[in-house]
C-alpha cells in the first residue's frame, strides 16, 4: 500500500477533518459536524473543489454570512457539550474578518469552532489581488493576522506540508477543554489548490481522548479541610459544571452537605431549578438568595466558572472579610483566580473525589432554613412575574404585556428538555434571573461576549445539535435588526426554530443603563432625525417585523397579549416550519435587581446634574469592590 497521497491542500483538510473523533467516557464522536460557509474566489477553487469532492461523506452548508456562521458552530459545540464541532470556510478579505467577531465569541466562551479563512497569495507575484489589504511596511501581512487575539490558536499555511503539524495541533487545541476556543487556519488561495504527496497516515481515523484529570492529593485534601471548617459555603456553578457533565455528581454532593448552589450565565441549568440546594442566579442579574449568601460566606467553591464580572458583581459580591476561595477548573489560568485554592482538574471527578472526603460534613440546620426561605420567596417573585398582568396602554394596539410575563409564557409552555436561547440585551439578565430550568442543557445562554446577532444564528447550532428538542429564540428588536437572515439557513437545512421577537422600539438594556448614568436614554430608542431638534428624538421608526420575517420564509403570527401569545406557541409548536412570533412589550416594565451592582463608570465631570448625582453613586459603592490577592 502507497505510504503517500498526492492531494491538494484542501482536499487534504477536507480528508483529515472527517477521521477526527474524540472520545469521553468510553463515547466516541465523529468531531466535525460537516462545514458551514460562503465561497469567494479566496476558497471557491481549492476549500470549495474539496468539499465539493466529498458532499457524500461530508456535509457543507451554506450561510448567509460569516460572522453568523461562526455562531451556528459555536452554539453547535456548546450543545454538544465541546464533543463536536463544525468547521467554516471563508473566502479572502471581508469573508474573512467577517468571521472575526464570530471567533471573539467562541474564544471567550471557550468553545471550540475551526475558522478557514481564505488569505492572499502565498507566491505574492498578482498582489494586489482583489479584497487584498497591503502594507506598506510588510508583505508578511493580511487582514488574516486579526485573528492572532481572538484564536485559542492561529497559524497560515503558506506551503501544502505545513498542514501536517498544523492540523494535529489544531485539533489537540480544540479538544482541550482548558485551551479550547476559535482555531484559525489561515489559507492562502494559491495553496489551497496545490499538490503535495500527504502521508497516508495523516488520514487515519484518530482519536482524542478527552481526558478527566484528578486533583492533587494534598491539596484536595486541603480542600477538604477548608469545607469542614466552613460555616457558610457557598458553590458557585460555572459552564464547566455543564460541559463536563458533572451536574448529577454535583446534585449528589450537595444533598448529602446541604451546601447551597448559585448559577453563572453558563452554568445556569448545573441544578433543576427547583432542587432544594438550588438558589438560582448569581451576580448582578442575580437572585436575593444567591447574592446575600455569596455577600456573607465564608467560603467559595468555584466550580468551572471565569468568575466574569457579572458572577462577582464587578469583585463586589463577596464581603465576608474572611472569605476564601476553592476553585476547581480543568484550566490553570481560571483555577487561580481571587488567589483561590486551584484544584486544576475534571469538575466531576473533582466534586466525587470531595464527596468521599467530607462524608458526615453538613451545613447546619438554620444556613439551611436560610436557603428554605430564599427559595421559597424568590419562587414567589417569580410567580408575581410572571402574572404580572401588566398592560400599560399604547397609543396603536391598547395594551404592552412586561418582558417578565413574556418569559413566564415561554417558560411554562415548553417542555423541560427544550431549549432557550438568547445572547444579548435586557432579556438575558432577566431569563439568568427568571426562567425556571428543568435541564442541563435547557438554558443556552451567549454571555461571555453577549453578542447582539448571535440568537437566531445560534438557535440553528442548538436545533442541529439536538434536533429532538424544540428550540425557543428569544430576541430582541435590536438584536434580530442586526442578524435575522439565518431564517433563510434554518428553512434550507429544515431545523424548526421558534423565534420570539420582543419589540420594544430599541434598546431597553442600553436605554436603561444610560438612564442610570445621567444620560436619559440618549440614542437608544428607534426614533427618526428631528428636523426641529437635529436630534434624533423625532418620529418613532415603525419596523414591520412580521413582514421582514415573512419574507425570509418564515411562518409569523402576531401576538399582541398574553393569550394571543400563548396561542401562538401552541401554533408555532404543532407546525413544522421555523415560526416568528412577534410581540410588542413595554420598555419601561423591568425586571429589578437583587441585592447587587455592577462597574460601570460615570462621567467625572459634567454639566449634567443627573450626572454628577448618578458619578456620587457610583463612587460610594465602588468602595465594596475587593481585591482578592
Ligand atoms: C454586537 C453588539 N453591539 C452592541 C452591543 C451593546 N448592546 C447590548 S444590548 C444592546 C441593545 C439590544 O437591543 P434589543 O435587542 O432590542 O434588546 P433590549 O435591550 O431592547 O432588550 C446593545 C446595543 C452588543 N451587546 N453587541
Ligand atoms: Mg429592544
Amino acid at each position: 500500500m502507497s505510504t503517500q497521497r498526492r492531494l491538494t491542500m484542501a482536499q487534504a483538510i477536507v480528508t483529515f477533518l472527517q477521521n477526527q473523533y474524540v472520545e469521553r467516557d468510553n463515547e466516541q464522536h465523529a468531531f466535525f459536524g460537516g462545514m458551514f460557509g460562503i465561497f469567494g474566489h479566496g476558497n471557491v477553487a481549492g476549500v470549495g473543489q474539496a468539499l465539493h469532492q466529498n458532499a457524500e461523506s461530508f456535509r457543507y452548508y451554506l450561510t448567509r454570512n460569516e460572522q453568523a456562521m461562526v455562531h451556528t458552530a459555536t452554539a453547535f459545540a456548546k450543545m454538544h457539550n465541546r464533543l463536536r464541532a463544525l468547521a467554516c470556510t471563508s473566502s479572502i478579505g471581508p469573508g474573512a474578518t467577517n468571521m472575526l467577531t464570530g471567533a471573539a465569541t467562541a474564544t471567550i466562551n471557550r468553545l471550540p469552532v475551526l475558522l478557514l479563512p481564505g488569505d492572499t497569495f502565498a507566491t505574492r507575484l498578482v498582489a494586489p489581488v482583489l479584497q487584498q489589504l497591503e502594507s506598506r511596511y510588510t508583505q508578511d501581512i493580511s487582514v488574516n493576522d486579526c485573528f492572532r487575539p481572538v484564536s485559542a490558536y492561529w497559524d497560515r499555511i503558506n506551503r501544502p506540508e505545513q498542514l501536517i503539524t498544523a492540523l494535529p495541533e489544531a485539533m489537540r487545541v480544540l479538544t482541550s477543554p482548558a485551551e479550547t476556543g476559535a482555531v484559525t487556519l489561515a489559507l492562502p488561495q494559491d495553496v489551497q489548490a496545490e499538490a503535495f504527496e500527504y502521508p497516508t497516515r495523516l488520514f487515519e481515523p484518530r482519536v482524542w481522548m478527552i481526558a478527566r484529570p484528578r486533583a492533587d492529593e494534598t491539596l484536595l485534601a486541603r480542600a477538604a479541610d477548608w469545607i469542614r471548617q466552613s460555616k457558610q459555603p457557598l458553590i458557585i456553578a460555572g459552564g464547566g459544571v455543564i460541559y463536563g457533565e458533572a451536574t448529577s455528581s454535583l446534585a449528589n454532593w450537595v444533598a448529602q452537605t446541604g451546601i447551597p448552589v448559585a448559577e453563572t450565565m453558563a452554568g445556569k441549568g448545573a441544578l433543576r431549578y427547583d432542587d432544594p440546594q438550588a438558589l438560582g442566579a448569581m451576580g448582578v442579574t442575580g437572585t436575593p438568595g444567591a447574592n446575600i449568601l455569596a455577600r456573607e460566606a465564608d467560603l467559595v467553591i468555584v466550580l468551572g466558572s471565569r468568575l466574569s464580572d457579572f458572577t462577582t458583581a464587578s469583585k463586589t459580591a463577596f464581603q465576608n472579610p474572611d472569605v476564601r476561595f476553592i476553585n476547581v477548573n480543568i484550566a490553570e489560568f481560571d483555577a487561580a483566580k481571587h488567589a483561590g485554592l486551584p484544584l486544576v482538574a475534571d469538575v466531576r471527578v473533582t466534586l466525587d473525589e470531595l464527596a468521599t472526603r467530607t462524608a458526615g460534613y453538613q451545613v447546619a440546620p438554620e444556613y439551611r432554613a436560610r436557603v428554605d426561605e430564599y427559595r421559597a420567596s424568590w419562587d414567589a417573585e417569580v410567580e408575581r412575574i410572571y402574572t404580572l398582568g401588566h398592560q400599560k396602554t399604547a397609543a396603536a394596539d391598547g395594551g404592552l404585556i412586561s418582558q417578565g410575563e413574556v418569559i413566564g409564557i415561554v417558560n411554562t409552555f415548553s417542555r423541560p428538555q427544550d431549549v432557550v436561547v438568547c445572547a444579548a440585551g435586557s432579556l438575558p439578565g432577566d431569563l439568568h434571573k427568571l426562567w425556571r430550568t428543568r435541564d442541563p442543557k435547557g438554558y443556552h445562554l451567549e454571555y461571555g461576549y453577549s453578542c447582539m446577532g448571535y440568537e437566531i444564528a445560534g438557535g440553528l447550532g442548538v436545533k442541529m445539535a439536538a434536533p429532538q428538542r424544540d428550540v425557543y429564540v428569544m430576541v430582541g428588536d435590536g438584536s434580530y435588526l442586526m442578524m435575522a437572515q439565518e431564517i433563510v439557513t434554518a428553512i434550507q437545512e429544515d431545523c424548526k426554530l421558534i423565534i420570539v421577537l420582543l419589540d420594544n422600539h430599541g434598546f431597553a438594556s442600553i436605554g436603561g443603563l444610560s438612564e442610570s448614568v445621567g444620560s436619559g436614554g440618549f440614542g437608544t430608542r428607534y426614533q427618526a432625525r428631528n428636523p426641529e431638534t437635529g436630534q434624533l428624538n423625532g418620529e418613532t421608526l415603525h419596523v414591520d417585523f412580521a413582514a421582514n420575517a415573512r419574507s425570509l420564509g418564515a411562518h409569523v403570527i402576531e401576538a399582541t397579549d398574553a393569550p394571543s401569545l400563548r396561542a401562538a406557541l401552541e401554533e408555532a409548536r404543532s407546525g413544522e416550519r421555523t415560526t416568528v412570533i412577534t410581540i410588542p412589550t413595554d420598555r419601561e416594565q423591568r425586571v429589578a435587581g437583587y441585592e447587587s451592582w455592577w462597574d460601570v463608570p460615570v462621567a467625572e465631570v459634567s454639566e449634567v446634574e443627573a450626572v454628577r448625582q448618578a458619578r456620587a453613586e457610583y463612587e460610594t459603592a465602588r468602595r465594596k469592590e475587593r481585591a482578592f490577592v
